[in-house]
């Protein structure tokens, strides 16, 4: 038996190295990371405010269900859902009460199975949100913890005892204000880097641990295809949680660097590999702000058994200094600088994840493009690059028809709580209500939570009841109506670059070099793999700019597969691009 078992390993060895060799013969590579995570394009999905089905104002799941089948033609392979368990939506889901249970505005869990079955029938994979650094206020295990210094679950959470008749720390909450908040019931402080409906867990305490990966087991054994993981590089405190005095002079958010990349942030990940995560064929993304390549690499890289990508923030943070409200004038430079140096640093390690907003970021289009003169051009110009960079593109819901930021009429039209707490502090500094509007205008994360916009009738069809927020104004000109019925429409430009990403492996794989590196208006790379070649094109400005292409390139019969303007097939070696002009030749 050992015998026979040995042979055919003997045999397998010999087919596959010759089998190496015939492909690499072929000019054909290998790729031992091939992995259906890299090669799927993501949809992420904001329930509230993707579809209402029974006219509440709010979007729920069965609306999601309603509108598989558009995302279907779209081509897109998974779904990440932003958090649907039971909330009392102080933080729009992100303050969970009870992680085996779904929000009662969203739906029931009949809902959840039908819509994870439904899309797994149309080949759409679904992710869900893990939110596991903090909980809500309102979750059972706070609600014991914070009955009496010696109830069972007292470590779950960080009380501490005020100092100097003040809170334990210095710690600032990323929604403004002290990161502690005092319970009179038993005279002790609790840390909540978010809210204060948001306290955070205390993952040093092994049952927190155990609790968690039970919670992800009991959704991956229902069958849910991974975990986008919202701030999971803040898990891990520093001991003794020490005052940032260095941050406090600064100014802004302080003490971070006591718990961002914290001291165990890898023992916990690595646990949670070994007993969860590597028993499923599922992917994983970290969100992690405060991350360089080199920390990121710690968290990807293959051997290392964490997670699969991340969402760093270094390209948000470039039209804005020292915090995201006060915002500056952005250089297309600084983006490419961003991306190839994390292209470069995980290159064969690691993978990256590509996006350029979500439910947390002003609209692409408003912020990289030109959402006035150049809409449609520059929409489809950032999608280029989108899907043809190397890493996972996740596509925001609206993004695909080009929607747009806001025009907030006025305070009261906002729901986000950061947005609310921004207002009431620089109200309390004295600012005017038109200078808080105006910055609000650019950055309020509500840019992104307005309805998705589905045709031109009332409320743009997002609800037949009063939306829970306001509907974008521009809801008539731009909504998936208009644009399922233009063939040269954003929506189906995207569907065209998804197809790409199916048809050459060179598009997912391929490895990237920069050209014109140094450019302010062009955006240029190739990429190879194996023998196949691509060329991008972009120009990033409302200018028309001249390209001269490398001498092997045009001299090579180029294909092209998309433009975003009628262009010819051949490639010159000078070609002048028109404003946000994108094209993508195959070489
Ligand atoms: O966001 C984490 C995070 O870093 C945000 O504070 C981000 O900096 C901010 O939204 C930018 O304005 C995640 C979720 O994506 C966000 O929606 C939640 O509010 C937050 O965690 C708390 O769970
Ligand atoms: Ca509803």
């Amino acid at each position: 038996m050992f015998c026979i078992a040995s042979n055919a390993y003997c045999f397998c060895k010999i087919y596959v190295i010759l089998f190496i060799r015939y492909t690499l013969l072929k000019g054909e590579v290998i790729d031992l990371h091939k992995k259906w995570w890299k090669e799927a394009v993501v949809y992420q999905i904001y329930p509230r405010s993707f579809y209402d089905s029974n006219g509440d104002g709010i979007g729920d799941l069965p609306g999601i269900i309603e509108k598989l089948d558009y995302l279907q033609e779209l081509g897109v392979d998974v779904i990440w859902l932003n958090p649907i368990y039971k909330s009392p939506n102080a933080d729009n889901g992100y303050d969970i009460s009870d992680y085996y249970d779904i929000m009662d505005e969203f739906g029931t869990m009949e809902d959840f199975d039908r819509l994870l079955n439904e899309a797994h029938k149309r080949g759409i994979k679904i992710v869900m949100d893990l939110v596991v650094n903090h909980t809500s206020d309102e979750h059972k295990w706070f609600l014991e913890s914070r009955k009496s210094k010696d109830s069972p679950y007292r470590n779950f959470y960080f009380w501490r005892p005020g100092k100097n008749g003040g809170p334990p720390n210095n710690w600032t909450s990323f929604f403004g204000g002290p990161a502690w908040e005092y319970d009179p019931q038993t005279g002790e402080y609790y840390l909540h880097l978010f809210a204060t409906k948001q306290p955070d867990l205390n993952w040093d305490n092994p049952q927190v641990r155990q609790e968690v990966y039970k919670m992800m087991k009991w959704w991956l054994d229902k069958g849910i295809d991974g975990f986008r993981m919202d701030v999971i590089n803040l898990i891990s405190k520093v001991e003794g949680l020490p005052d940032d005095r260095e941050g406090e002079k600064k100014g802004g958010l302080v003490g971070f660097k006591y718990y961002a990349n914290g001291p165990r942030v890898h023992e916990y990940l690595q646990e949670m590999n070994r007993l969860v995560l590597s028993k499923y064929d599922i992917m994983t993304v970290g969100e992690t702000p405060f991350v360089t390549p080199e920390i990121a690499k710690l968290y990807v890289e293959y051997d290392r058994n964490e997670l699969n990508m991340l969402f760093h923030f270094e390209h948000m943070d470039i039209d804005c200094e020292g915090s995201k409200w006060n915002v500056k004038p952005w250089k297309l430079i600084d983006l490419k600088r961003i991306m190839y140096k994390w292209y470069l640093a995980l290159k064969d390690k690691g993978w990256n994840s590509l996006y350029l907003n979500n439910h947390d970021q002003p609209r692409m289009v408003s912020r990289f493009g030109n959402d006035n003169l150049y809409r449609v051009e520059s929409a489809k110009l950032l999608a280029t690059l989108l899907h043809t960079w190397q890493g996972t593109p996740y596509i925001y819901q609206g993004e695909e028809i080009g929607m747009t930021n806001c025009k907030f009429e006025s305070i009261d039209e906002f729901r986000d709580i950061e947005t609310l707490n921004f207002y009431r502090e620089m109200n309390k500094k004295g600012m005017s209500d038109n200078d808080i509007l105006e910055i609000l205008n650019k950055r309020s994360r509500d840019h992104a939570r307005t309805p998705m916009q589905w045709d031109d009738s009332k409320n743009a069809g997002f609800t037949k009841g009063t939306p829970w927020i306001k509907v974008n104004p521009n809801y008539k000109e731009i909504n998936v109506k208009k644009a399922l019925a233009d063939k040269n429409s954003v929506f189906y430009y995207y569907k065209k670059l998804i197809q790409l990403r199916k048809m050459y492996p060179v598009v997912v794989y391929g490895d990237v070099q920069m050209l014109y590196e140094n450019d302010e208006k062009i955006f240029s790379y190739t990429r190879s793999y194996g023998s196949d070649k691509l060329l991008v094109v972009m120009n990033f400005s409302e200018e028309e700019v001249e390209f001269c292409a490398p001498k092997e390139i045009f001299s090579n019969q180029p294909e092209l597969l998309i433009s975003n303007y009628e262009a010819e097939d051949d490639i010159q070696q000078k070609i002048v691009l028109k404003p946000y002009e994108s094209r993508v030749y195959k070489i």
